[in-house]
């Protein structure tokens, strides 16, 4: 279903990105819980292939070879896990689970082994740690025609051995793994190349999970599901729209047309009927984000994406997600890489760096932490303080520099204007007062680290951002008032 069982007051999903769980917990605990952060999704937590000899050694798509369903990865053991996810609810921060039952791990790494040491063959599709055989998959044949439903349903993705959820049997050990991971306390599940699995399938199992563990949610919970479905031209056999009657799914269009909106290449006085207006899923099924652990690296689709790397356009992109009352938003949490293939940052002996904190409360050890820049957590802030608000005084200059409230709770602009100033008397639709930026800074001990604006008795105030400013917009809300 399509709750994603937020604590009150909060909304967004960080994706913490091949995180170990010990630094999860501490996350949630020091700066999501605080910062008003509604969750985070994890990496696959279940036992997959271990590919250290590998070149770059361990990595990130090793965790997408499923070897069986213990709950043994790079990020900690079951007990790790379950720790986590107490901690996390224990200051309103939900876990969600990648989850990569489509498929087991493919032949095409000879003899490697599991990261818990269970031992796979997949060339004769057995594994014993669940236990699969060969009559619990579909027949070998490659994925490799998206105009053929069934083709993309019932081959092998990447040479993924294909599962047959249609069996009794094979949706019973699918269905033990989701309840284990509910049992330790997850409200939901990010469903991993569920394109590839037949809705009917899915339905059935998700309706097959347990309610979610009454040690952190009311009795009759059902779990969250969100579905990794790319479906972007609407040209192919699969359509997202026929996975969002029980879950939500990936809008894949989101991330793609809002990038390609702040590039320039589409100027941003358009987005004033940003969503469905565009083709977009309907707000209650659609998952919204900016980039993905995929596309971040070209994969999967979806043309010239923002990421960390774009830094300045990134930010404004993100905050204009956060900003505009569409969908359930995520924000993606990287670590810093050149190869698109290498792992996160680890020792010399395959494990996984822990996650340093800096004094200026930035992340070191090679993560990037963009949930922990300034602008995008404070507009998470934003995005509580304005929640059930809507849209009011669009205002735009016909090209690159928009404006917009939300009710009379918050007031965002961008400047997407190539070497222009922003500099604008418009209506804000707020309270008279000075009010902090919560881009460049925010309030703090009753002033502004950053730029302020004086909102007049009739709402109107000056609005200013130059293009040699290190960000390219401006947000004021009721919290940031003096
Ligand atoms: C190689 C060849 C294949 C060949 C295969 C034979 O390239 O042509 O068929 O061997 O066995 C890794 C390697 C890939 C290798 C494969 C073998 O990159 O070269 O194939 O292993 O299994 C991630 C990575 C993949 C990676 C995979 C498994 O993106 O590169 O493959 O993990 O480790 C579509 C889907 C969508 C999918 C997206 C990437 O509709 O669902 O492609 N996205 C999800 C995840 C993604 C993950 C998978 C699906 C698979 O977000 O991260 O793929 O679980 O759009
Ligand atoms: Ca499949």
């Amino acid at each position: 279903q399509k709750n994603p069982h937020w604590v009150g007051g909060r909304n967004t999903i960080v994706h913490l990105f091949e995180w170990k769980f010990s630094d999860i917990a501490a996350e949630c605990e020091r700066f999501l819980g605080p910062m008003g952060y509604a969750g985070v999704q994890t990496s696959p937590v279940n036992e997959y292939l271990s590919l250290p000899y590998n070149n770059p050694s361990h990595p990130w798509w090793e965790r997408y070879q499923p070897v069986s369903y213990n709950i043994i990865s790079r990020s900690g053991n079951e007990d790790q896990f379950a720790d986590m996810v107490r901690r996390c609810n224990n200051v309103g921060v939900r876990i969600y689970v990648d989850v990569t039952f489509n498929d087991m791990c493919a032949a095409a790494f000879g003899n490697a082994v599991g990261i818990g040491g269970d031992v796979p063959d997949p060339s004769n599709k057995r594994y014993p740690a669940v236990p699969y055989g060969p009559d619990n998959f579909h027949s070998t044949c490659p994925v490799n025609n998206y105009q053929n439903g069934d083709n993309v349903r019932q081959c092998e993705l990447d040479g993924l051995r294909d599962l047959d959820q249609s069996q009794p049997y094979v949706r019973q050990k699918i269905v033990e793994h989701l309840n284990r991971l509910v049992s330790h306390g997850v409200a939901g599940f990010r469903v991993d190349a569920a394109k590839h699995m037949y809705p009917s399938d899915l339905q059935a199992i998700y309706g097959a999970v347990n309610d979610l563990s009454t040690e952190f949610f009311p009795s009759g919970t059902r779990p969250f599901f969100y579905q990794e479905v790319i479906d972007i031209t609407g040209t192919e056999a699969v359509k997202s729209s026929e996975y969002t009657g029980f879950g939500v799914v990936t809008e894949f269009k989101y991330g793609a047309k809002l990038s390609d909106a702040f590039l320039g290449n589409n100027p941003i006085h358009w987005l004033k009927n940003w969503g469905t207006g565009w083709g977009l899923l309907p707000s209650d099924s659609a998952l919204a984000f900016i980039d993905n652990h995929d596309n971040q690296r070209n994969n999967g689709g979806g043309g010239d994406i923002l990421t960390y790397k774009r830094a300045k356009l990134y930010k404004m992109a993100i905050s204009f997600m956060l900003a505009w009352p569409y969908g359930i938003t995520r924000v993606m949490s990287s670590y810093y890489f050149d190869n698109n293939n290498a792992g996160p940052p680890s020792d010399g002996n395959g494990n996984i760096l822990d996650v340093s904190i800096n004094s200026d409360n930035t992340c070191g050890n090679g993560w990037v932490c963009e949930h922990r820049w300034s602008q995008i957590y404070n507009m998470v802030g934003f995005r509580n303080t304005v929640e059930g608000t809507s849209v009011t005084n669009w205002w735009d200059n016909g090209n690159q520099q928009i404006a917009f409230g939300r009710g009379n709770a918050g007031f965002v602009a961008f400047n997407d204007q190539y070497n222009t100033d922003f500099k604008q008397t418009l209506q804000t639709g707020l309270p008279q007062g000075d009010y902090c930026d919560l881009i460049s800074g925010s309030k703090s001990n009753g002033r502004c680290t950053g730029k302020s604006v004086t909102v007049n008795g009739d709402g109107s105030a000056y609005i200013e951002i130059l293009s040699s400013e290190n960000d390219g917009a401006l947000a004021i809300s009721r919290d940031s008032k003096l």
